[in-house]
């Protein structure tokens, strides 16, 4: 998929908008959302140009996706929410209503979330 390079999220690692930045190194940025939907709400992103999961899983090199998840898991400890819990999401695509078209994933903790799948 052709990346956007106007989205928000570009925008934002461009340094043209700001955000609340709880960590940042090579491969991957981290903020809080905008919109938490619990106590912790934290979206992780790649630094690279890749519109969804799709596109990350199949185009970043094995040291891109390691540096991303070695980051996210950085995140989660920092956060807090490792003993409590926590749950990874990504969406991709329509059916999932991914909003912006720049991969990321959310970090949600703080609460009992309830099952995703019930
Ligand atoms: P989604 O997975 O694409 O649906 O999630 C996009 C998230 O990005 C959503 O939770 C928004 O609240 C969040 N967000 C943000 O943190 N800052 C912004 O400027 C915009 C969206 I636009």
């Amino acid at each position: 998929m052709i990346y956007d390079r106007s989205n928000i999220f570009a925008r934002i690692l461009r340094g043209e908008i700001p955000c609340k930045k709880v960590y940042e190194d090579q491969y991957a940025l981290a903020f809080h959302d905008i919109n938490p939907q619990a106590p912790t709400h934290i979206l992780v992103i790649p630094k690279g140009p890749f519109t969804s999961f799709a596109d990350f899983s199949s185009q970043a090199t094995p040291e891109e996706i390691a540096g991303f998840v070695r980051a996210a898991g950085l995140v989660a400890r920092q956060a807090g929410v490792e003993d409590s819990g926590y749950r990874l999401l990504a969406n991709h695509g329509p059916d999932s209503h991914q909003e912006v078209p720049h991969f990321h994933i959310h970090i949600v903790g703080g609460r009992a979330l309830g099952r995703l799948l019930a």
